[in-house]
């Protein structure tokens, strides 16, 4: 518990807010609010849900006639624009709020600094960049989407030391171990998405749910599946946990398609040719508001992602074992380059442990 009291001191709470409903609001950002009045919490809110009701207008319903006077804080510059609510700038400045703090500039063109601007013009005082850098972090799948309409693409591996995700026979289970399982269940409840290959579909028959000690969000399954191998019997296909999403491509043969179709997979044919054109295939699938997508493999769709410059972000789940094995399946299978000078080098490298097992993670640097 920090000691001090001061904007970042409640600033806290509202990404604390942000931070626990990350993965309920869709392609909008998880945003959270707190308003204090002469020292004294009077409001907290958090957007819920993607249609519904903002962060400010949940905390000045609490907060009632305590508002006026009070300062706001928000990990989200409010909105200035009509969407599906009406601008939460507006609903501050009618509830005669005196101060807003916010931690990061809304990234959404329709905003981009109209909604300070509109709060200023209305006398309230503003400050902005509080715990920034946290609420940066956060909302990147949010910022990317909303600039790019492409989803935010977080890639996840689990494999040995010497970076084998199965033994050469194919065995696979455990790598690693029940802690990192978990994180990364936690991870599938906060993505719209996750993308696998059809080697992987066919070597596992993955339900590819959220299994957590209490109930999750599944995200969309998407498989890439070029030439539509997927089995209609596939636990994909049949336990209609989730939607299914296959990505194929031109020269996939139509009566499988639609045999697909009938038992309810959606199927994209992405690009020309006789593969899954990976750009036009992230393009679908953030027109179909998929904002964000986690990949899980196999090795060959993760090179073909990171070699389409398609990642923004890699976790690297590595267990304390030494597979070997000249024919052990690894995490990332593309040619790869002559030189080291070319490597894929990762940025904002973190690292974590989970149990026995370790994570490292960062994001794939601009070349
Ligand atoms: C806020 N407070 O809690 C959120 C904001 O589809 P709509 O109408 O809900 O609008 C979504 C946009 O509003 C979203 O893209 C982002 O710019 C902003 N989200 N703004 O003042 C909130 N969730
Ligand atoms: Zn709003």
């Amino acid at each position: 518990m920090r000691e001090t009291i001061d904007d970042r001191y409640y600033m806290e709470l509202a990404l604390g807010m942000a931070a626990k409903t990350a993965g309920q609001t869709g392609i909008n950002p998880a945003v959270g609010c707190v308003i204090v009045k002469d020292g004294r919490i009077v409001g907290l809110g958090a957007h819920l849900k993607r249609g519904e009701g903002h962060a400010e207008p949940h905390a000045l319903a609490m907060a009632g006639d305590e508002a006026r006077g009070a300062t706001a804080y928000v990990t989200l510059e409010p909105c200035s624009h009509y969407g599906r609510t009406p601008p939460c700038s507006d609903r501050l400045i009618a509830a005669g709020i005196a101060r807003v703090v916010v931690a990061e500039l809304d990234p959404n063109p329709l905003v981009a600094g109209s909604g300070m601007a509109k709060l200023q013009a209305a006398g309230i005082e503003t400050k902005t960049g509080v715990m920034e850098a946290e609420a940066r972090r956060r909302s990147e799948p949010f910022r990317k989407f909303i600039t790019t309409r492409l989803p935010y693409v977080t890639l996840k591996t689990a494999s040995t030391l010497d970076g084998r995700i199965a033994a050469a026979s194919g065995d696979s289970r455990w790598v690693t171990g029940p802690e990192a399982r978990e994180a990364v269940h936690a991870m599938r409840h906060r993505h719209m998405g996750i993308l696998v290959g059809i080697g992987t579909v066919l070597a596992d028959d993955p339900s590819l749910t959220t299994r957590l000690s209490v109930p999750g969000l599944h995200p969309a399954r998407i498989v890439a599946d070029s030439s539509l191998r997927l089995p209609l019997d596939a636990k994909l296909v049949q336990d209609g946990a989730a939607p299914t999403i296959v990505l194929t491509s031109e020269a996939a043969d139509e009566g499988r398609a639609a045999a697909l179709r009938a038992a309810g997979v959606e199927v994209i044919r992405c690009g020309s040719g006789s593969s899954v054109d990976l750009r036009e295939a992230m393009r679908r699938l953030g027109e179909l508001e998929l904002g964000s997508i986690l990949l899980e493999g196999g090795g060959r769709l993760n090179g073909s992602m990171l070699e389409a410059g398609l990642v923004d972000r890699i976790c690297l789940f590595l267990a304390p074992k030494i597979i070997g094995g000249e024919d052990a399946p690894s995490s990332f299978r593309f040619a790869g380059f002559e030189r080291m000078a070319d490597a894929i080098e990762l940025d904002d490298v973190e690292v974590e442990r989970y149990g026995r097992d370790i994570c490292i993670s960062g994001k794939p640097a601009a070349k």
